[in-house]
């Protein structure tokens, strides 16, 4: 019965050829990419080191995704928190999205992908929110998977913005706040049009959220790996993949 929702995918080269259902692929996987500086660390390299190398990463992670059917991929890139790492890094950080589009955005734009972003951009430097506003403008007809970065991301700042429009909106006489539901605050987050992602995945061995997404991932699946982000490859998405298989969402019920 079970057998002919598994499908053989062809081995890669120094790759075992893994097994997955075609049934019930997350249609949202939100990933917490953990783990750059101390890949560099290890290799006696700089921070920043690390930082480059995890973004070579991406790609890779969004065809494999694409490839098994992933609908939306969200990448915590650079959290409100961050703002109080030294300044070079800040600064070297804050140019890998312009780096990241000057190089890959041909290929997403060939690969029907649809850049979104998801943070306060008015402390974005005006170089990086260009590159970024222009990354999704460009790509926001696209139709395949939602590849949707959280850039200067903070959850509860985001929980906080939402509650104060609605409020404005019912001290302007707009809306009772009787109608204020799941679905209208919902709307309101910075996720707005996505579905909740199904499956999280944290790299280098934190169990932690660090104010990620609280609202939305009330539900998911949490999948956490020692594999620093640098290293993190299909293989580990197959496995993170595998694990949400196995797994029983009951959303609370029995
Ligand atoms: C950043 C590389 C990946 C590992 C985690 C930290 C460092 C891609 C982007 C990006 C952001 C927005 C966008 C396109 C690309 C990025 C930052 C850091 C700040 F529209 N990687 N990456 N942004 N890292």
């Amino acid at each position: 019965m079970i057998d002919r929702f598994f499908s053989q995918t062809r081995p890669k080269q120094g790759e075992d050829a893994e097994t997955i259902k075609l049934g019930r692929i997350p249609s949202h996987i939100a990933i917490i990419m953990d783990g750059n500086g101390r890949w560099a660390k290890k290799k006696g390299l700089p921070r920043v080191a690390g930082h480059r190398e995890g973004m070579k990463v991406i790609n890779r992670v969004v065809e494999k995704a694409d490839e098994i059917g992933v609908k939306y991929l969200t990448l915590y890139a650079f959290s409100t928190e961050n703002w109080k790492r030294p300044k070079t890094e800040v600064d070297f950080l804050m140019k890998l999205p312009e780096r990241f589009l000057g190089n890959e955005l041909p290929k997403l734009q060939k690969n029907n992908v649809k850049v979104r972003v998801m943070g306060d951009k008015n402390l974005l430097p005006s170089h990086t929110s260009r590159a970024v506003d222009k990354a999704v403008e460009e790509t926001k007809h696209n139709t395949g998977i939602v590849l949707n970065f959280a850039l200067n991301y903070g959850s509860r700042h985001e929980l906080m913005q939402a509650v104060r429009t609605l409020c404005e909106e019912v001290e302007a006489g707009k809306r009772s706040a009787l109608d204020i539901d799941e679905n209208v605050l919902s709307e309101r987050l910075l996720s707005s049009g996505l579905p909740d992602p199904d499956l999280l995945i944290r790299t280098s061995g934190e169990i932690r959220l660090s104010n990620f997404m609280l609202w939305q991932l009330a539900y998911s699946e949490f999948w956490f790996t020692d594999v620093l982000w640098p290293d993190f490859g299909e293989d580990d998405l197959m496995e993170a993949v595998h694990i949400y298989q196995t797994r029983k969402r009951r959303y609370g019920g029995v």
